[in-house]
């Protein structure tokens, strides 16, 4: 069965440039290799396409470096687009170079504005829910800026937390279906997921948890092999596309789409 929280007609992905190279992350392994990383995103953007969907592919953001990781600038229902206000002062101006892009796909478009923070990295719609966690990234009144965006669409918003050390509440889970999530334990022990069937990610490969349910294929980051056999299980179609260089920025394979039905 499909459902507007795991089956999507678009997506919309930027291309990394030179100046991912200065990109955030929490812990400097070296600088990504950009050569690597443009093999990995074409790959990530066949695997979208593969499924079906109609990709745009946005051009690199110089002024950006963190700017191919789209996710995080909008919040995409169906019933419109809730454009984020980013809590890393280097990443809110992404958000108006993403505008116009959703503009031309949604007639609805409402804004969070600043001092609010909030990131759509530690947004989780199930379909019955908002899940918002609190994180370094996103605060108290960016959470009840959210809730008021989405009243008269009718999508209640529970908050949550996303625990210490982690970016995004994404980063540690995912949509399987509107039934299921696939989430580390360190973060499903705050019993944030009660009421869901929660597939747990294998001990030692929590850095797989960020993948994401895109119509018939649950696209992985590569190199996680029981986390791939823990889907497949599941019945669902694992496609593994390598994230070694955007790891080292703290990317994975939800922040690198925008994934939407468009409505105008
Ligand atoms: C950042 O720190 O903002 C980027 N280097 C990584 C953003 C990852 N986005 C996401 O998890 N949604």
């Amino acid at each position: 069965m499909t459902h507007p929280a795991t089956h999507f007609t678009h997506a919309v992905t930027r291309r990394p440039g030179q100046s991912v190279t200065g990109g955030l992350r929490a812990v400097d392994t070296g600088a990504p290799d950009l050569g690597r990383m443009l093999r990995d995103h074409d790959d990530y953007v066949a695997a979208l396409r593969e499924t079906g969907a109609e990709v745009i592919v946005l051009d690199p953001l110089e002024a950006f470096p963190d700017a191919l990781f789209v996710e995080d600038t909008a919040l995409c229902l169906p019933e419109g687009v809730v454009l984020m206000a980013p809590g890393a002062p280097s990443r809110l101006g992404e958000v108006a170079q993403m505008a116009p892009t959703l503009r031309a796909l949604f007639a609805d478009l409402r804004r969070i504005d600043p001092p609010a923070r909030i990131e759509a990295g530690d947004i989780l719609w199930t379909g019955r829910e908002v899940l918002v966690g609190r994180s370094a990234r996103t605060d108290a009144a960016g959470v009840a800026a959210l809730r008021a965006a989405l009243a008269d669409w009718g999508h209640p918003v529970r908050e949550v937390e996303t625990p210490p050390g982690v970016l995004h509440f994404k980063t540690d889970c995912a949509l399987i279906d509107p039934e299921t999530v696939l989430a580390t334990r360190r973060l499903a022990a705050s019993g944030c997921f009660a009421g869901y069937r929660v597939l747990f990610v294998p001990e030692g490969e929590e850095a797989a948890a960020n993948v994401i349910r895109f119509n018939d294929a649950v696209i992985v980051p590569a190199g996680f092999p029981r986390t791939e056999d823990l889907i497949a299980a599941a019945g669902l179609r694992v496609r593994a596309v390598g994230n070694a260089e955007c790891a080292r920025l703290d990317g994975g394979m939800s922040c690198l789409s925008l994934r939407l039905n468009p409505r105008c």
